[in-house]
């Protein structure tokens, strides 16, 4: 066999068994620090919820795909038709601002998708997916900057901090309805 095919056979076969090793260390570090232990805030989650613009503007889909082509694992997912009673709860550090009333209108003007997303730093994380509150100030490629262009009309709520994370994902689900779940590639796929 000439030098030349065995030198490409030779590190063809280098290349294969070092991506084999980085896929049996993967495996390794993905199960010791599966998602119920190990890497700090893997467990974190945060609420998000599709306004009624974004559901009936049909955006829920393209909403969805931009969480899980991050990475993120939908624990919890409803459609509702939110009350007053829910949104004043929601919004209860806004109840004086001028926009207020305005806005449970805007919320109650038809059904919301609420999520629940977890995953490493995912409150952080989300926020910067949805980018600024304003979607003038919206950065392109967040999902306020790429669909939508007047604050009262902003497409889709995330929690702001952890803490306001966790009093959000009570007040819309109950526990019953947010699943654990394992990923099926760890293991079957990378770890025959
Ligand atoms: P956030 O949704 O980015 O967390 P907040 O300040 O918590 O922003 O406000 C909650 C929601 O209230 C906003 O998403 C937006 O729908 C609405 N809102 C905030 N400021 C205004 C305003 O100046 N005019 C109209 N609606 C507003
Ligand atoms: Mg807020």
């Amino acid at each position: 066999m000439a030098v030349g095919a065995l030198c490409l056979m030779n590190s063809f076969r280098g290349v294969r068994s070092a991506s084999r090793l980085q896929i049996t260390w993967l495996c390794e570090h993905t199960r010791s620090h599966s998602i119920t232990s190990g890497i700090p805030g893997v467990k974190e989650r945060t609420l998000v919820a599709v306004k009624p613009d974004g559901v009936q503007r049909r955006l829920i889909g393209q909403i969805i795909k931009r969480f899980e082509q991050r990475g993120f694992r939908l624990v919890g997912l409803k459609m509702l038709q939110a009350s007053e009673e829910l949104l004043a709860q929601h919004y209860s550090s806004l109840h004086r601002k001028p926009f207020y009333p305005s806005l449970l209108r805007y919320m109650t003007s038809g059904p919301v998708v609420a999520m629940v997303w977890e995953g490493h730093n995912v409150v952080k994380s989300t926020r910067m997916l949805l980018g600024n509150t304003n979607p003038a100030e919206a950065s392109p490629g967040t999902i306020r900057g790429d669909f939508s262009i007047h604050i009262s009309r902003n497409i889709v709520h995330a929690s702001d901090s952890t803490e306001v994370a966790q009093k959000e994902i009570s007040l819309w689900f109950q526990r019953s309805e947010l699943i654990d779940w394992e990923c099926c590639d760890h293991g079957n796929i990378y770890h025959p």
